[in-house]
């Protein structure tokens, strides 16, 4: 099976993804189709059809695929530009396409900023400090060469031009806080820094990303604040410390894209819409994220062309989610307001297997979020109940691709098991597992592989999937209509996408 899926997934390769809209397979009959009298889709019915031995299989094929890109990375990936990034979105796409006439399928390009950071070094006073990181997304130090000059303090937190005194050749020392860190390395530069330092306001070792590029951003680097304290002291004594950086990093931008599969049936004006993330990110093979996820929109795709459905449901496989949430954005931005009032409401699916699972819901309700939101919140935890399991609420603050939807009058919601989150000992008792670990032990690192996987929770949570398919693709009576395309909140969240950028 693998080998038959890895030969489609490179015909697909290359020169294929430069199309707007590939052309379809044949749709010839598959076994789907070949079912004479198709029943309304029916949640218990679509529930049954779905085996974690069938998602493992995908996993199996998907890890192969993630091995492809090791010729460029040393090591299994999925990271967007990565031959094992091209050859998932063949796999998604010719697997829909399989499907023959059940879906229309197409794809979406659209430009990511990508960066690498290849080396890098901070020095204050004669010291490393140990927490020193580079950001995501910065620039390198001018001509890639170390940059040497006195560290000089920021007023306030660094969030208007007012805080920033004249800082030519100078290195920039700024406290986090109140705006993202990428419009305090823009302010840096515009006052002639040559480079930037973001101290923790909180307790604990900082990493975060500038997000969307500025022409005005210096290279920057994030520390504690535990690391900043003694430096802070000094410059507010009115004494100096001279400082180094350097870092030897590329910001470009590539192209990317987005996979979406309709329903051929089903009123297009009333959609039900669900999506997953198909990169992983450069470190590793991402089996758990969002393997997972995408894995389970494959299967509940496949069986869905089993029923007729009344609703017509879309499927999205997002590119650059590791990256901020590009191709959810991009999507979201480009609806015009009668294509985004279609849409009834957005299901997130990101990380649904994770080895050290709690069953997670997103907080999404109807006082902070498009009404709705908090309808699709009760049908996953009436679910868990009805099936004597617990569950807990997570944050719905912005860290996966239903932020673009919710800002956009969208309801949305979804359901995870955990990523970097230490489990608790509650959690121990109500979830098993083991208290004191990360839920994902293996969170954006090389052993997000096969072994990565509760087959437990991913069969639970595809069949959970597949009842909300099934629910809302049968009917969406007396759940809320759309009023609003308006953003819901235009504030800075703390997180946009995996990466804190505030
Ligand atoms: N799935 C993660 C992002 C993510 C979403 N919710 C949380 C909660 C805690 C940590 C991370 C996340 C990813 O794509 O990396
Ligand atoms: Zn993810
Ligand atoms: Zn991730």
């Amino acid at each position: 099976m693998a080998c038959s899926y890895l030969f489609g997934a490179f015909l697909l390769l290359g020169d294929a993804f430069a199309f707007q809209q590939l052309p379809l397979f044949d749709p010839s009959p598959v076994s789907h189709n070949h079912v004479a009298a198709k029943e309304l889709v029916d949640s218990a019915s679509l529930q049954n059809r779905i085996h974690a031995d069938n998602l493992f299989d995908r996993a199996k094929v998907l890890y192969s695929i993630a091995e492809l890109g090791t010729d460029e990375y040393n090591h299994p990936t999925r990271v967007i530009g990565s031959k094992g990034h091209l050859a998932t979105m063949s796999y998604v796409y010719s697997t829909i396409a399989e499907l023959g006439d059940y879906y229309v399928l197409w794809n979406q390009s659209f430009p990511a900023v990508v960066g690498n950071v290849f080396e890098s070094r901070l020095v204050l006073g004669n010291e490393v400090p140990a927490s020193a990181i580079a950001m995501s997304l910065t620039p390198p130090t001018k001509d890639k060469e170390p940059v040497l000059g006195p560290l000089t303090l920021v007023s306030n937190v660094g969030c208007s031009e007012s805080d920033y005194p004249d800082l030519t050749g100078k290195i920039a020392l700024i406290s986090r806080g109140e705006c993202p860190f990428g419009t305090k390395s823009a302010l840096a530069g515009r006052a002639g820094a040559l480079a930037a330092v973001i101290y923790n306001n909180e307790k604990g070792a900082l990493g975060g990303t500038l997000g969307t590029p500025s022409p005005d951003n210096i290279a920057t680097f994030s520390i504690s604040g535990s690391d900043a304290s003694s430096y802070i002291k000094k410059l507010k004594n009115g004494q100096s410390v001279d400082a180094s950086a350097y870092i030897d990093a590329i910001v470009e931008t590539i192209e990317t894209t987005n996979i979406i599969a309709q329903t051929t049936e089903g009123d297009p004006n009333n959609c039900v819409m669900l999506g997953g993330h198909s990169d992983s990110v450069a470190e590793g093979p991402g089996i758990n994220d969002d393997g997972s996820g995408s894995l389970t929109l494959l299967e509940v795709a496949t069986q869905l062309t089993n029923y007729h459905v009344n609703n017509c449901v879309r499927f999205a496989w997002w590119a650059g989610e590791e990256e901020g949430l590009l191709g959810s954005d991009y999507y979201v931005s480009v609806l015009s307001p009668e294509e985004n009032l279609k849409i009834r409401l957005f299901m997130d699916y990101d990380m649904l297997a994770s080895p050290n699972f709690a069953y997670q819901v997103y907080n999404a309700t109807n006082t902070l979020n498009p009404v709705g939101s908090e309808e699709l919140r009760d049908l996953y935890t009436d679910f868990y109940t009805s099936h004597g399991l617990n569950f807990t609420y997570i944050p719905f603050d912005g860290r996966s691709d239903y932020d673009a939807f919710i800002r956009h009058g969208i309801p949305g919601g979804g359901i995870a098991t955990g990523a970097e989150g230490v489990k608790t000992k509650a959690e121990q008792q109500m979830f098993g597992g083991t208290a004191g670990d990360w839920y994902d032990p293996c969170y954006h690192q090389l052993c997000d592989s096969l072994a990565n996987l509760n087959l437990t929770a991913w069969e639970l949570n595809t069949k959970l999937v597949a009842h909300s398919v099934a629910t809302y693709a049968q009917s969406l009576d007396g759940f809320p209509e759309r009023t609003s395309f308006e953003a819901a909140d235009v504030l800075p969240s703390k997180y946009h996408g995996p990466k804190l950028q505030l």
